[in-house]
């Protein structure tokens, strides 16, 4: 094999790949940037049977960008919307965070509440249940690619209010473009999900409502998705700004443990600016997307 030589496997006619004849620890320049290549072409890459180390999965996790997380305390997680970099312990235990029966059962773009959503995650299993809990993800290229003309030309100049779980975020949120470029591939693609994504500030209530509740739905049809079923070990890596997924909560009270590295973001580019005003300001309950899993991660 030459230097960048592995294999890859893509998954679905949507999104995902399987990559093997590669150690994530010992990865060279060269084959990362082919990866990056790959991660961009097919949002969700897995390398299986992956050696479980934390501190080189920080390590990993680094070469994509700052390894970032919620900031827990209340204090801070009222002062403001960014997630904050996570100090580096030798024991990684800052930064790899363990997810355990995270339950994220609800289609999510994680911490699309926050102005600068995570560009993605470095993810890997670790233990889990004989069958079930496995994860779900959708191309939501594949889904915005998959409107119509003039549905697409609506969308385009629209923004939405993103709001977390209470426990996670500050109550106003952020504001994001319903279509949004994605930076490197220069793709337009949705960016709406029905755990974050409370209303389109430039519609009236009830235009907004049915909008979104046909987004949501449209945007989670199977045939944008490819779902996994996890061995402990496999390692996986997702774009957070052009998927959304979704953790299969069928695994009853058997234990379900994983590490996460999140990689901190940018903030989201409109496909186009939009034309119109904001319709004013509304009390944050009257949310269409409703947090499923406020114990777990968004
Ligand atoms: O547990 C999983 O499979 C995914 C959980 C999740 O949503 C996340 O880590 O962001
Ligand atoms: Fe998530």
């Amino acid at each position: 094999m030459s230097a960048a030589d592995f294999v890859v496997e893509p998954l679905t006619g949507a999104l995902g790949a399987k990559v093997t004849g590669l150690d994530y620890r010992k990865i060279t320049d060269v084959q990362f940037e082919r990866l990056l290549e790959v991660w961009y072409r097919h949002l969700v890459v897995f390398l299986p049977d992956q050696p479980v180390d934390p501190p080189a999965q920080r390590d990993f996790a680094q070469r994509f960008g700052e390894v970032v997380d919620h900031p827990w305390d209340p204090a801070k997680i009222a002062e403001g919307t960014t997630l904050v970099p996570q100090p580096i312990a030798e024991d990684c235990t800052q930064i790899v965070r363990v997810i355990e029966n995270s339950r994220a059962d609800a289609w999510h773009a994680d911490v699309s509440f926050r102005q600068q959503p995570t560009i993605g995650s470095v993810f890997q299993y670790v233990e889990g249940p004989a069958s079930g809990g496995d994860t779900m993800w959708s191309s939501q290229y594949a889904a915005y690619e998959a409107l119509s003309e003039p549905m697409r030309e609506l969308l385009q100049g629209l923004s939405a209010r993103h709001v977390g779980a209470a426990t996670l975020t500050p109550k106003r949120g952020a504001v994001h473009p319903v279509v949004r470029v994605h930076p490197v591939t220069g793709r337009p693609c949705l960016y709406v999900n029905r755990t974050n994504t409370s209303y389109i500030i430039e519609m009236n209530r009830p235009e907004s409502h049915a909008l979104l509740r046909f987004l949501f739905e449209h945007s989670e049809q199977p045939r944008f998705t490819v779902r996994w079923r996890w061995t402990p070990g496999d390692l996986c890596f997702w774009d957070n700004r052009a998927t959304m997924h979704h953790a299969v909560n069928d695994y009853g009270d058997e234990r379900r443990v994983a590490h996460r590295a999140m990689i901190d973001g940018d903030r989201p580019a409109a496909y186009r600016p939009s034309p119109w005003k904001p319709i004013g300001d509304v009390p944050t309950h009257l949310s269409v997307g409703v947090s499923h899993f406020m114990a777990g991660p968004a």
